[in-house]
């Protein structure tokens, strides 16, 4: 719009049409993942109109069960399905195995109005360097198996097994983009895949966490992990980077080069920035790189050296507090949601940087209105320590440390919020709400000033299918009842 007020009428006009149909394609191209790690989690039918409202119209799942996958038939959201690291064992094992899975959790979906399933993901990062190389003999035989089942069962050309990677499968040491190639550890079976991508068609997928590298790395230039530049550029031959996500994707696009596969289509499988759980890790920087990376991709979705626009998957959609925390307090805390589906802070998916707030979940069913809180009752110091450490062990405390409204808490109020987080995630289960008598259940509203002690979801879905069962029963009834007055 700046640049647009230098230039004649014409121009202007011109491009502003360009702009259009690159926030156009911009929506079209949006993904979020879905991870359901939580101690309750929304229906998904809340999850289908969240991203019809807000224009999101791909969704990847870390799963494939049959009966969440079966809310997005006819929605027009494409689904990936995901195949968890502990399957691909089997799965690489025995090609039947990989035919029981196509036939049990992708062909029943596709039919005319059913699924649009567009990708199986074979495993997740199955090669992050925690997992001490223990996919690594199954990963590949697994995605090949799979695709053959896919093939087999008459849906090659629609549907591609690919396997999401962590960013560190490949790297360029201290050097720039063009140094790029797969790990050394990897690199044989890294080569592979990728070859075995390109003859199938299929894209590489990879997860790019420009928060973890600040986190993780105390040198790393800040302004290097955001869009707005003011970070020293990595000048590679030609080719100036101002950003971590370009460096990034052009260091893969080299090291897929090297493998004889510089044509293989890259969809960036997660992308995101958290709230909470770490210094790096709070509403303001998150809206900030959220901005600056819709107005990246609204404008072009590629990089220097891959021109094509690149689909991306946020990561992720919710807020999931059964997370393992053992990466970081930062896991529980990366929906661009709350847990309840209510959003945490204004985001543009558009990238016209409008202030405005996504749309939250609707018509969300919550438990009742009842917290749980500490009273005092004459405790020693360590009774209360102890009662604190087994809410925090069992619930989720991740909110309390790093700066946030709940880490300004007095400690009464801190503990109260970890009893609270507890007794949710226990569905308010009376007895999750004792801790040897220093905590009451209150039915007046226990959130502390801007820190929010949330109310768990009700998922008691067995209960609404149950409603369904019983309308259908009624009217039975009803119906019978008339049909024996009539007689
Ligand atoms: C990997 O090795 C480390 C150190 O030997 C060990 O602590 C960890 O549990 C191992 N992880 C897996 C997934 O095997
Ligand atoms: C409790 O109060 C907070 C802050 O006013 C509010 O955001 C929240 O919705 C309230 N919770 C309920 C269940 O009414
Ligand atoms: C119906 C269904 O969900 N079947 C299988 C789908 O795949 C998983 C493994 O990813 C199996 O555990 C399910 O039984």
């Amino acid at each position: 719009m700046v640049r647009a007020m230098t230039k004649p009428t014409w121009a202007v006009a011109a491009i502003v049409a360009a702009a259009a149909v690159a926030q156009l394609a911009c929506v079209k191209g949006l993904g979020v993942n879905w991870g359901n790690q939580a101690a309750q989690n929304l229906h998904p039918r809340n999850i289908v109109q969240m991203l019809k409202d807000n224009n999101i119209d791909k969704v990847k799942l870390f799963d494939s069960d049959a009966w969440v996958v079966k809310h997005f038939a006819g929605t027009g959201i494409e689904v990936m399905l995901g195949i968890p690291n502990l399957h691909l064992a089997s799965l690489a094992d025995r090609y039947k195995h990989a035919k029981a899975w196509v036939k049990a959790n992708l062909t029943r979906h596709i039919r005319e109005g059913g699924v649009d399933i567009k990708y199986v993901a074979v495993g997740n990062e199955p090669f992050l360097t925690a997992y001490n190389g223990s996919n690594l003999q199954t990963t590949f035989p697994a995605l090949w198996n799979i695709q053959k089942a896919i093939n087999e069962a008459g849906l090659g050309d629609k549907i591609k097994a690919t396997i999401p990677q962590n960013a560190d499968v490949y790297g360029s040491g201290t050097k720039g983009p063009s140094a790029g190639d797969f790990r050394a550890d990897i690199r044989a079976t890294m080569k592979q895949i990728v070859q075995f991508l390109r003859d199938n068609n299929a894209p590489f997928v990879v997860n790019i966490y420009p928060f973890l590298s600040l986190s993780l790395n105390p040198d790393f230039p800040i302004e290097f992990a955001f869009f707005s530049g003011g970070a020293q550029p990595v000048q590679d031959g030609g080719i100036t980077y101002n950003n971590m996500l370009e460096a990034n994707l052009d260091t893969l696009v080299w090291s897929l080069r090297r493998a004889g596969c510089g044509n293989v289509p890259i969809i960036v499988g997660e992308i995101g920035w958290p709230t909470d759980g770490d210094k790096y890790a709070t509403v303001d920087l998150a809206t900030k790189f959220y901005d600056g990376f819709f107005h990246k991709i609204s404008t072009s979705k590629g990089t220097p050296l891959y021109k094509d626009s690149i689909e991306y998957y946020l990561f992720g959609l919710t807020d999931e507090n059964l997370k393992s925390i053992a990466p970081g307090d930062f896991e529980r805390h990366w929906g661009v949601f709350r847990y309840d589906g209510q959003p945490k802070f204004p985001v543009d998916f558009t990238g016209k940087g409008s202030n405005k707030v996504p749309v939250g979940a609707k018509n969300v069913k919550y438990l009742e209105k009842k917290w749980c809180v500490y009273v005092k009752n004459r405790e020693t110091t360590d009774q209360l320590t102890a009662n604190m450490d087994y809410a925090c062990t069992n619930g989720d405390c991740t909110a309390l440390k790093y700066g946030n409204p709940c880490s300004k808490m007095d400690y009464s109020s801190k503990v109260s919020y970890a009893f609270n987080m507890f007794f949710q995630m226990m569905y308010q289960d009376v007895e999750a709400c004792d801790f040897g008598g220093l905590a009451k259940i209150v039915t007046k509203n226990a959130t502390v000033g801007n820190c929010f002690f949330p109310i768990a979801l009700d998922t008691d879905w067995a209960w609404s299918i149950a409603a369904d069962v019983r309308l259908t029963l009624l009217v039975g009834l009803l119906v019978s009842l008339l049909l024996f007055l009539e007689s």
